[in-house]
């Protein structure tokens, strides 16, 4: 055996789950297609869950982001141009921290070479054997070209929603739920200081825009767009008088401007996979299920899932326990169709549907409306925003 689990991607989700095993004394290989310089520096989640941020600091990964992190008692919503504050602290007593996740895989990557982990970035033609044996084998060509295989214990797919992890299992032992929305997201990145201190989430009739940020003197912003619109036509100003227009407000808010570091569009849609298992392959992360970023769940849901496993396989390391592995899928699940709810719910509150009727925009509308003048409806949007508590009881140790 080459090693006890082999795990394909090196993102949030497979790099904390190397580490998390680390912890526990399971080895572990990494194998990712792309560079390290690649996945060091891809644009992706902003918001980090109060849970996602005390398992990175537990895990001895959080000193970067103790120190850089820009940590948020509360967000605006934005409608009929004027701005609603939902506080988090005063209703829930929790956070979310501002950490770019392309941050929080340097510290992982970084973490898991220090302890002499084994990622191996640049790998080919990665392939799945023998899923249903207790010898599970993972084919794939290296860096140089020639030809390799690991024999595992257990396979772990975190090789997100265009990974081969997920194909790989028979079609009649997985399938998936899907909704596509009929928008995407045109994202930029700005040298500009950030407008506002927190984020704003703006519904407007021309569509959704979000204010966010990752540093002091980095603006991150995004628009609704369609969802086959193309980058090609949207230059500069045509982004930034649309986010002017969707972000504007009575009382003159003023959005800063700056050189368009980066500029992308992400589609709009939920995806779940059922069952996250088959034989001794598990999926954690995009690799299992998608979700629209208007709740910013996607990457503190892969942390949960990798919470999950990681005491899950060490249990069966530890114990030989294999009751921890058998209800992964359905103790994952729990917080993924929760995440999912709350994703669809934001999503739908938020952004103009053009296939929606007056009937429908009323209905978002006076959904927004409640949301902030109800201690109670905007109570439950901070308990999902930051975070829903784990279940008591976890530790990798
Ligand atoms: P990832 O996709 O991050 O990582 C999978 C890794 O597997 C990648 O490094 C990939 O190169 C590798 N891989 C794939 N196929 C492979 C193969 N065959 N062999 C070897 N390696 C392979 N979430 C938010 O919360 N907020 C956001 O604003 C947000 N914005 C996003 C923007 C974009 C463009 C995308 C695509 C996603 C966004 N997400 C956002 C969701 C995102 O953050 C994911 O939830 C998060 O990356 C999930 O982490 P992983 O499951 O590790 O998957
Ligand atoms: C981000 O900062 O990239 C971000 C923040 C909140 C979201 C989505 C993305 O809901």
């Amino acid at each position: 055996m080459d090693t006890q689990v082999g795990i394909v991607g090196a993102g949030p989700a497979g790099l904390l789950l190397s580490h998390l095993l680390h912890l526990q004394g399971i080895a572990s290989v990494v194998l990712e297609r792309r560079d390290r310089a690649y996945v060091e520096h891809r644009l992706r989640a902003g918001v980090l869950e109060h849970g996602t941020v005390q398992t990175l600091r537990e895990a001895g990964v959080g000193f970067r982001l103790d120190a850089e992190g820009m940590v948020h008692e509360g967000v605006e919503l934005r409608f009929g141009r004027r701005g609603h504050r939902i506080d988090f602290a005063d209703m829930v007593g929790r956070t979310i921290t501002v950490y770019g996740q392309q941050e929080v895989v340097k510290d992982l990557i970084a973490a898991r070479l220090a302890a002499g982990g084994d990622i191996r970035f640049d790998i080919a033609d990665v392939a799945l054997h023998d899923l249903d044996t207790d010898r599970p084998r993972i084919g794939f060509a290296d860096a140089d070209g020639r030809p390799g295989a690991l024999e595992c214990e257990f396979v772990v797919g975190a090789d997100g929603y265009h990974g081969v992890s997920r194909p790989t299992v028979p079609a009649a032992a997985l399938g998936t739920v899907e909704r596509a929305y009929p928008f995407a997201w045109l994202g930029i990145l700005a040298q500009a200081p950030p407008s506002s201190a927190e984020l704003i989430y703006a519904r407007h009739e021309r569509g959704f825009a979000l204010h966010s940020m990752r540093s002091p003197e980095i603006t991150r912003m995004y628009l609704q767009v369609g969802p086959e619109e193309d980058l090609a036509n949207w230059p500069d100003d045509r982004i930034w008088a649309e986010l002017h227009s969707r972000l504007a407000t009575e009382d003159g808010f003023t959005l800063t401007e700056g050189p368009l570091l980066d500029r992308g569009i992400t589609p709009m849609r939920s995806v779940v996979a059922l069952p996250m298992q088959y034989g001794r392959l598990f999926l954690a992360g995009d690799a299992a299920h998608i979700v629209p970023p208007t709740g910013a769940k996607g990457m503190n849901l892969a942390v949960a899932d990798v919470r999950t496993l990681s005491q899950a396989l060490g249990g069966w390391y530890a114990d030989r326990r294999d009751d921890l592995l058998a209800a992964y899928t359905d103790t994952a699940l729990r917080r993924v169709w929760r995440a999912t709810h709350f994703s669809w719910w934001m999503t739908s509150m938020l952004h103009a549907d053009p296939e929606d009727d007056a009937f429908g925009e009323r209905l978002a509308l006076a959904q927004l409306e409640y949301v902030v003048s109800s201690r109670a409806a905007a109570t439950s949007l901070a308990e999902n925003y930051t975070g829903l508590p784990y279940p008591h009881g976890w530790s990798y140790r």
